[in-house]
């Protein structure tokens, strides 16, 4: 299996993020590309591939995120940085003020960048730095690689996105996340013929951003476990009960697990959404590979152990169709090695 990575992922590393009340530094920090690295090379994953970032592979990047992502909100993204220092403000951008969602009708996008970190962001645990545009879209390019090789006859591929994607909405950032990777990756299987293409989403957390981007369409099946949103982030959005709408409805399944959910439980829930997988006949699968279900995840309550990743890598692996793996999240760092090339390995046993 290839790997397809690029070390601009460093060029995104707030001081800070917002938790329990408190700066902490990042959970999601460059250290674990590093432990990812580290580990695919001892497992023999040694094919590495640079994204595509000549001007063709940036055109076809252009292309794609602008069927993913709203132009106002790549605009804000190229440009916030530099309005945030004409301020003359040298610190990392943390949103502070939010429009009142509930019942209030928000007649536009304020100018003030401090209005639109509100605006864009949900989170207060998602900074943006200088360099945070540029290892954002990189990720994104990782993705959009990984989808070419695959298209192009590979039968799997790994993107080592960092940061991660799948909270970010078409027109929104948080949970760690700018653009949306595996929603890039999937657009581009059906730019090149694909019909169908099914997410599945192992990330402990729901990935709202993904489901947002597909929920009113019938080309992509998203399908997510993940901690119930009643007690885990991102709180709003994940439930059973949301599937779909106008010509997507049916085509968003959603796997809500309580607090110490075991292996047993968990795989019962993804042999379920494989089994939606197949009925939809899709021609092609993204994983969005988030390894925060492991037992000793700071911020996550699963109880999956090392062995279990590459169990259920084998259940991905059977589904027997082209797939790219994207990296999510992951915050046990000196486990997060294992615990996604375990994935991997489970995959490759099995296809
Ligand atoms: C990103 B990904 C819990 C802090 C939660 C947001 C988590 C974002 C997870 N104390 N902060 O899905 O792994
Ligand atoms: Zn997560």
């Amino acid at each position: 299996m290839q790997v397809v990575r690029s070390t601009d992922h460093r060029l995104h590393f707030p001081t800070g993020e917002l938790n329990g009340g408190q700066l902490v530094r990042p959970f999601e920090c460059p250290e674990r590309w590093d432990y990812v690295m580290a580990t695919l090379a001892d497992h023999g994953f040694t094919d590495l591939v640079d994204p595509d970032q000549s001007p063709t592979g940036e055109a076809a990047l252009d292309a794609t995120l602008a069927q993913i992502h709203s132009a106002d909100y790549l605009e804000f993204l190229t440009g916030a940085w530099s309005a945030w220092t004409a301020l003359g403000r040298t610190s990392d951008m943390i949103p502070t003020f939010f429009p009142a969602r509930q019942g209030a009708d928000v007649p536009g996008r304020p100018d003030h960048i401090d209005g639109q970190l509100g605006w864009y962001g949900f989170t207060c645990d998602t900074a943006i730095t200088e360099g945070t545009w540029s290892a954002a879209r990189a990720a994104a390019a990782l993705a959009l690689t990984a989808q070419r090789l695959v298209s192009s006859g590979q039968s799997s591929a790994f993107a080592l996105c960092r940061p991660p994607g799948h909270h970010a909405g078409g027109g929104y950032f948080g949970g760690y996340c700018f653009l949306n990777n595996a929603g890039v990756a999937a657009q581009g299987f059906l730019n090149d013929g694909a019909d169908r293409v099914a997410i599945v989403d192992v990330d402990f957390h729901h990935g709202n951003g993904t489901q947002d981007i597909f929920y009113g369409r019938d080309d992509v099946l998203f399908v997510s476990l993940h901690g119930d949103p009643v007690t885990e982030f991102p709180y709003f959005h994940g439930y059973a009960t949301e599937t779909g709408s106008g010509p997507g409805d049916g085509f968003n399944a959603n796997y809500p697990l309580a607090a110490g959910t075991s292996f047993d439980e968990w795989s019962a829930a993804l042999a379920d959404g494989l089994a939606k997988v197949a009925a939809f006949g899709a021609d092609a699968l993204v994983v969005s590979l988030g390894v925060d279900t492991f037992a000793d995840d700071p911020i996550s309550s699963f109880t999956l152990g090392s062995d279990d990743f590459t169990a259920y890598g084998e259940m991905l692996g059977a589904a027997g169709l082209p797939t790219v793996y994207c990296m999510e999240g992951g915050y046990a760092v000196e486990q997060i090695g294992v615990n996604a090339v375990n994935v991997l390995e489970g995959h490759l046993s099995a296809s």
